[in-house]
């Protein structure tokens, strides 16, 4: 829902995939309907064959398994993430209602920001539960932080594994400690005062994008990441990886959406896993967590 940068990639990552059933939705008239049909051109070349729709309309999501939310307005330079609130809430309400009529059966990932509130309008406005409605964040910054360390020591990517856990904001928690290069903790590879500077710049990670291109935000890779969390629930596969999801308690937190390793399954959450942080990583989640807090109160 919403087939704008992050919309349109994460379907494309999907078809790629061998996804075969993908409805763009959008309120702009064409807009859907001419990037699905480019789209499906592209499986030609690509050698996918699955089947793209776009449209305006919620019957064509009638029945969807998933539903990547991305409608909504992105940042501009020199906005933070909670300045889209008022309006990004709006447009989800929106949203959620017709989703909730037309795919009562869906796992929503919420991507749009700032999108812990907005998973929680979300899971408000369909009665979902919690199990169904996830915002997706860490793997994006994870994916961020594991560029910049592999970037750092001149290395293959998919040999750096690394979680990070917290709202989807400057108050993100990049988990140092239990970071790994081939196996091999990363605080045995790089300096501390590098480490820092990672870590900084996996927070301000989206900010830097967003300065550079001007108009919009990063999309590249939140698509792909979207769509990563989707591939588990569409293949039946289970996996654990860090998303935002409804707190009853884990963590000492509660009532509130935030970034925690989860357990994923076909229908969504199965289990928030809670592993033993030290006091300044706690301290630095509750933190986070009641950053977004205070602004679905304010909401
Ligand atoms: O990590 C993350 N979660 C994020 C979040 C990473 C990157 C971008 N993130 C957020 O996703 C960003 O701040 C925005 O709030 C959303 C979507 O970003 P995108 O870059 O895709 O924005 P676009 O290109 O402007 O696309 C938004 C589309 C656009 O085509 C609108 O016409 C459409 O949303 N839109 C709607 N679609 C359906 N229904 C309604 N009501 C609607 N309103 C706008």
């Amino acid at each position: 829902i919403g087939a704008g940068h992050v919309g349109a990639t994460a379907a494309l990552a999907a078809a790629q995939a061998g996804v075969d059933e993908i409805v763009l939705l959008d309120v702009v008239e064409g807009v859907p309907q001419g990037k699905a049909l480019d789209m499906m051109q592209s499986g030609a070349v690509h050698g996918f064959s699955g089947r793209i729709v776009g449209t305006n309309d919620y019957a064509e999501v009638c029945g969807a398994e998933v539903a990547i939310v991305t409608a909504g307005l992105p940042r501009k330079p020199g906005m933070s993430r909670d300045d889209l609130v008022t309006a990004n809430a709006n447009i989800i309400r929106t949203v959620s209602a017709k989703l909730a009529e037309h795919a009562p059966d869906c796992v929503i990932i919420m991507v749009t920001n700032p999108l812990d509130v907005m998973a929680y309008v979300a899971m408000k406005e369909t009665g979902f539960p919690r199990q169904r409605v996830l915002g997706m964040a860490g793997v994006l910054d994870s994916a961020r932080f594991r560029t910049f360390v592999a970037l750092e020591l001149d290395t293959d990517v998919r040999q750096v594994s690394a979680m990070v856990l917290g709202g989807h904001g400057d108050s993100m928690v990049p988990l140092v400690r239990l970071a790994t290069v081939g196996g091999v903790p990363l605080t045995e590879l790089v300096a501390q005062d590098r480490l820092e500077r990672i870590v900084q710049r996996t927070r301000t990670g989206g900010g830097e994008i967003v300065k550079l291109l001007g108009t919009g935000s990063a999309y590249y890779a939140p698509g792909a990441a979207a769509f990563r969390m989707a591939e588990f629930l569409l293949f039946g596969r289970r996996t654990v990886l860090p998303a935002s999801v409804w707190t009853e308690g884990e963590y000492g937190i509660r009532d509130t959406f935030v970034g925690l390793p989860v357990e994923l399954g076909p229908g969504g959450l199965e289990r928030i896993i809670e592993i033993e942080l030290t006091d300044d990583e706690l301290a630095a989640l509750k933190k986070s967590a009641d950053a977004v807090r205070s602004v679905i109160d304010r909401l």
